[in-house]
């Protein structure tokens, strides 16, 4: 049997990776296999790219370059990690996917969405997220809790107008796709969005 495709996605500091971990021991204890990965990122080559990505050494590069760069460490996250752990009916844990080029380079920096879709389609061809958790918190309180973590990255420094773009996009989209996205009030202590995020869990596996 296949794994499935859980990934979240939420602005900075949103509390994605620390959930992502309880998630993990949630769904191991029912006694799936997991697997925790996260994009940019995930492979030798996808890490490399992120370095490029985050990095302040390409401050203004190309929206295109951006863009496809995001796109070709998924394209090497999904050869060779996603698509092998799904077919060996691992569960895939995925620390922000395609949901964030949509929110960061469309939304946030204006990219057509017709664009990335092409790229999606590409890029994926059917295969899609079977859950997606959206935590969503006001953009001050993700910046301090994604400050106190150490040197803003490139998309950090971004301006208050570009984070209000993303979390707009990200919300449009849930609202949208609502078989698809939960989304949980981040804005609350670790405890209880824990909670929730336990309780959706729950609700999404019974249904199965
Ligand atoms: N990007 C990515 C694109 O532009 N396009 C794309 O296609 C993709 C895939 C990646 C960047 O790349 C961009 C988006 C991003 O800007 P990242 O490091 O993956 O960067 O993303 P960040 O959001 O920057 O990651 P963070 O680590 O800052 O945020 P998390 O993972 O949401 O938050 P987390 O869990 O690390 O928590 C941050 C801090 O807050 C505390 C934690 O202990 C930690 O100190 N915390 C809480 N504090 C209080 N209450 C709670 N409920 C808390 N939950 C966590």
């Amino acid at each position: 049997m296949t794994g499935r495709f859980i990934t979240v996605e939420g602005g900075e500091g949103a509390g994605k990776t620390t959930q992502l971990a309880f998630l993990r021991e949630s769904l191991e204890r029912v006694g799936h296999r997991v697997l925790l990965t996260r994009e940019p990122g995930g492979t030798p080559l996808g890490e490399a790219i992120r370095t490029l990505l985050l990095g302040h050494r390409h401050d203004g590069m190309a929206l295109a370059t951006e863009t496809l760069l995001m796109f070709a460490a998924r394209a090497e996250h999904l050869e060779r990690v996603i698509r092998p752990a799904l077919a060996a009916g691992c569960w895939v844990l995925c620390d922000r996917f395609t949901d964030a080029t949509y929110a960061y380079q469309g939304g946030g920096r204006g990219l057509p969405a017709a664009r990335i879709a092409v790229l999606e389609d590409w890029v994926q061809g059917s295969l899609r997220p079977d859950w997606t958790l959206l935590f969503d918190l006001p953009i001050e309180v993700g910046l301090a809790r994604a400050g106190r973590r150490g040197a803003a990255d490139r998309f950090e420094r971004e301006d208050w107008a570009f984070f209000e773009r993303v979390r707009a996009t990200y919300l449009e989209r849930a609202g949208r796709e609502p078989d698809r996205y939960r989304v949980v009030d981040a804005d609350r202590p670790m405890a209880t969005v824990r909670a929730e995020v336990e309780t959706l869990l729950a609700g999404w596996l019974e249904r199965g």
